[in-house]
């Protein structure tokens, strides 16, 4: 077991955050509703991407309080939070130099949140780590996922890595401070050289900042299970399971379909004692609030952790 894993293999309770432009959505666009998944809403609706960025510019989550987030977080005793600084719509939640479809150029908001929120977790000891979707981009005519708009024959992915995903890797590791974690997704075609570049450079950049194994090709400093997925027995090394706390990572306006506190405790009982962490996603709104039952139920789940001595 490696020592810069060492907090991660100890934290046992994470908190995920799926936050952009698909929370102001929140499951309804262009007049139609799509139930669970909402980040990916501009996929299933085939929203054409020019479209997309002109319903995103809408998104300002004027009552976001990166202080009371980690507020949330702290009482609800993770010890680590993963936000999404760009998933597959390719929309960025920080002031990037790459792209100008970021929340500080191409909304009404024009602040970086995630600035906010590595300031505040700094201050109240909690690791922070980034998502960052670096082969689907919906957005990019060379990037991943999108055919509606681009032909995938056409498509010249290498460029794509070079001139947005990697610059903007290199950004989130360079203007935020000392970062737990970058946790890739959905590495679709890469090739093993490709992966390696992704992990190098974080490496490169900060030694101590983990990746998640979804940079692909067997590479990574810590394994993810399936969405929603126990491992049958123990595992060794560092490992996490990650479930969302209803049946959507974005904010969706019509899923009530929370986990109770019991459950996410047996869910954390279960995880920890197969040796492993319970990363638990929130689905921010639109407005910047965190939902009152995501809220109400991870602060209760705390509660019990603090009363029976494992906050
Ligand atoms: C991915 C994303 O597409 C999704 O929007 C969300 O961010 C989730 C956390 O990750 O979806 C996946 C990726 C991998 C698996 C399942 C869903 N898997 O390996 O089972």
């Amino acid at each position: 077991k490696s020592e810069k894993a060492k907090w991660f293999t100890e934290a046992k309770f994470g908190m995920f955050l799926h936050w952009g432009p698909y929370a102001h959505f929140a499951g309804d666009i262009r007049g139609k509703r799509y139930y669970g998944i909402t980040e990916w809403i501009m996929h299933r609706d085939k929203t054409p991407a020019a479209e997309y960025a002109k319903l995103a510019a809408r998104f300002n989550p004027t009552e976001f309080d990166a202080e009371e987030w980690v507020d949330i977080a702290k009482a609800s005793g993770v010890k680590y939070i993963v936000l999404t600084s760009k998933h597959h719509d390719g929309f960025a939640m920080f002031d990037s130099k790459v792209s100008d479809f970021d929340i500080v150029d191409a909304t009404p908001y024009k602040k970086d949140p995630i600035k906010a929120l590595a300031a505040a977790c700094k201050k109240a000891g909690i690791k922070l780590g980034f998502y960052y979707s670096q082969f689907q981009d919906w957005h990019e005519p060379n990037g991943g996922g999108n055919s509606w708009d681009f032909d995938p024959k056409t498509k010249d992915y290498s460029s794509y890595y070079k001139n947005k995903s990697l610059p903007q890797i290199t950004e989130l590791l360079s203007n935020y401070g000392e970062l737990g974690i970058i946790w890739f997704d959905t590495p679709g075609n890469m090739s093993k050289e490709e992966s390696s570049a992704f992990l190098e450079k974080v490496h490169q950049l900060q030694p101590n900042c983990l990746v998640s194994s979804r940079v692909g090709n067997g590479l990574g400093d810590f394994k993810d299970f399936g969405d929603g997925e126990v491992p049958a027995g123990i595992v060794k090394g560092a490992w996490e399971a990650i479930f969302t706390h209803n049946d959507s990572w974005g904010y969706s306006a019509f899923d009530q379909n929370f986990k109770t506190p019991k459950e996410m405790i047996r869910l954390l009982a279960e995880v920890a004692s197969k040796g492993g962490n319970l990363m638990m996603n929130v689905g921010p709104m639109g407005n910047g609030k965190l939902p009152a039952m995501s809220e109400q139920y991870f602060r209760a789940t705390g509660a019990w952790l603090k009363r029976n001595g494992e906050g």
